[in-house]
C-alpha cells in the first residue's frame, strides 16, 4: 500500500544517545532501540471506516515523536504501520451506509494519508494493509495450526469450520497487559471477542480465520475461502517486515488488550521470542468527558479543523502539549492557546538575533528521550522565545537553530 509524502525535516545533527519510554508490559521506563544502526516500530493503523479525528492524530503524533526522536540519536528507523482494510466494523459501515466496502476503506485511506500529510507525519517505510498481507497471514495461521494452538470452531449455520488461536498455549499470555482475568473478560467482550461462542476452548481464543459468512467478502486460501481475523493481521505483518522481535510495538492504550496480548501471544507461541522488546501505549483522547470513538460518534476530525482554516502545525502543538501517556479532553480553548504558542515562537525564529539555541536544544533532547515528554520540550522553547523576545540577546544562530531543532524534533515548521 503507498503511504504519504515525506514531509521536510529540519536541519539537526543528530547527537547519539539513549532514548527512553514506558513500556507497559514491565510498568517501567526502559530503553528503546540500538545503540547504533536501525530501531524498529511496528504502530498498528487505522480501521478504515471513518476520517481521522483527534484521537487518532494524537497517537500517531506520539510515535512520530519517537520516530522524530530515534532518528535525531543517529539511528534508522524501519516503521511499519498496517490498515485493518477488512474486519467488521469497516463492512457494518459500509452495509450500514449502503456503500460498497473497498470504496469505503479506499476514500477513508486517502483522506487518512491527507491528514497525516498535513500534520507532518513522517510516513512509515512499510504500510501494508491486511487485505495484500493474507498470503503472510496464512502462513502463520498453518505454523500455529502445525504446532497445534489453532483449532477448529463450528459455524453456527454450518460450513466449513473458522480457526481459532488457543491463547492458554501461551504460559505467558496476560503479560502485556497484566490484568486480571476478570479484568481481561471484560474487555475482550467489549473490544470485537467472543468470549462466549460456543465450540471454544477457552473463553480467552481469538478468532484467526473466519470461514466466508453470506454477502461478505472472502478470499481463497489453503485454510479455505474466508478472511483473517484481527489480531493475527499485525503478528504476521509486524513478524515479516520486523523480524521475530523488535523494539516497539505502539498503539493507543485501548489496543493494549486484547490486541496486543494476542499479537504477543500468537508471536510467542510461533517463534519462541517476545515480539516486542516494549509495548507502548498512548491515552485516549476524549470529548466532553468520553473517549473520542468512530462508533459513539463524538468526533473532531483533523480534516475538518483543517477545513476551517486551522493551521496544522496549531493541531500539532494543541495535541502535543499534553503528555502521550495522559488521558485527556479536546477543547476549543486548547487550540487557541497552541495558535497562541505558535504565533509566539515565529515571532521569535524572525528576531535577528536572540539567545544562544545550546541550552534550548539540550533540553528538548533530555526531555523527548525520557519518555517522550513533549510537555517539557515545549516549555524549554516557551522559556526561549519568551527571554529572546523580552530582552535584547546577540547570538544571530539563536533563531534559526530553534527553528530547526522545533521543526525536526517536534515537527512543527516555524516558516
Ligand atoms: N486497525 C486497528 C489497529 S490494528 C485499530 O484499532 N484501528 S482504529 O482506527 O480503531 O484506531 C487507530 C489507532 O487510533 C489505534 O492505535 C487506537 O488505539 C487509536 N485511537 C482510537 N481512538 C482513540 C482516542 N480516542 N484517543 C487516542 N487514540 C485513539
Ligand atoms: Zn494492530
Amino acid at each position: 500500500m503507498q503511504s504519504w509524502s515525506v514531509p521536510p525535516v529540519g536541519k539537526l545533527e543528530p547527537e547519539p544517545g539513549p532514548v527512553h519510554v514506558y513500556d507497559a508490559a514491565s510498568g517501567g521506563i526502559r530503553r528503546a532501540g540500538p545503540d547504533t544502526g536501525t530501531a524498529r516500530l511496528y504502530v498498528c493503523g487505522i480501521t478504515p471506516y471513518d476520517a481521522t479525528h483527534l484521537g487518532h492524530a494524537n497517537t500517531y503524533l506520539t510515535f512520530d515523536l519517537l520516530n522524530r526522536t530515534w532518528r535525531d540519536a543517529g539511528l534508522e528507523v524501519n516503521y511499519v504501520q498496517n490498515i485493518t482494510d477488512v474486519d467488521d466494523p469497516l463492512l457494518e459501515r459500509a452495509t450500514a451506509t449502503g456503500v460498497d466496502w473497498q470504496q469505503l476503506a479506499a476514500d477513508q485511506i486517502e483522506l487518512f494519508r491527507t491528514d497525516m500529510a498535513a500534520l507532518r507525519v513522517l510516513p512509515p517505510t512499510v504500510y501494508a494493509g491486511a487485505v495484500e498481507s493474507i498470503p503472510l497471514v496464512t502462513d502463520l495461521i498453518a505454523e500455529l495450526q502445525q504446532g497445534g494452538s489453532v483449532y477448529p470452531v463450528p459455524q453456527p449455520d454450518g460450513g466449513p469450520d473458522d480457526l481459532y488461536f488457543r491463547c492458554t498455549a501461551d504460559p505467558k499470555f496476560g503479560s502485556v497487559s497484566g490484568l486480571s482475568a476478570e479484568e481481561m473478560l471484560t474487555l475482550f467482550a467489549e473490544r470485537g471477542g467472543d468470549p462466549d461462542r460456543p465450540g471454544k476452548v477457552d473463553p480467552f481464543d481469538c478468532l484467526v480465520w473466519l470461514q466466508q459468512r453470506p454477502g461478505e467478502p472472502a478470499w481463497e486460501t489453503p485454510l479455505g475461502t474466508g478472511r483473517p481475523g484481527w489480531h493475527i493481521e499485525c503478528t504476521a505483518i509486524a513478524r515479516e517486515y520486523l523480524g521475530e522481535t523488535f523494539d516497539v510495538q505502539g498503539g493507543g492504550s485501548d489496543l493494549t488488550f486484547p490486541h496486543h496480548e494476542m499479537c504477543a501471544s500468537q508471536a510467542r507461541t510461533a517463534t519462541g521470542a517476545e515480539l516486542a522488546q516494549s509495548y507502548v501505549y498512548g491515552g485516549m483522547v476524549g470529548l466532553d468527558g468520553e473517549k473520542m470513538s468512530k462508533s459513539k460518534g463524538n468526533l473532531v476530525l483533523v480534516s475538518q479543523l483543517r477545513a476551517d482554516g486551522v493551521d496544522p502545525n496549531a493541531i500539532r502543538l494543541a495535541l502535543l502539549g499534553q503528555h502521550y501517556r495522559e488521558d485527556w479532553s479536546w477543547t476549543p480553548e486548547l487550540l487557541t492557546a497552541a495558535e497562541e504558542r505558535l504565533a509566539r515562537w515565529r515571532e521569535a525564529v524572525r528576531l535577528e538575533s536572540g539567545l544562544n539555541a545550546d541550552p534550548t536544544l539540550t533540553a528538548m533532547r533530555a526531555a523527548l528521550r525520557n519518555d517522550l515528554d513533549a510537555p517539557a520540550a515545549l516549555a524549554a522553547v516557551d522559556a526561549w522565545a519568551g527571554a529572546s523576545l523580552a530582552m535584547d540577546s546577540d547570538d544571530p544562530d539563536g533563531p534559526p537553530v530553534v527553528a530547526q531543532a522545533v521543526d525536526a524534533l517536534l515537527g512543527v515548521s516555524l516558516a
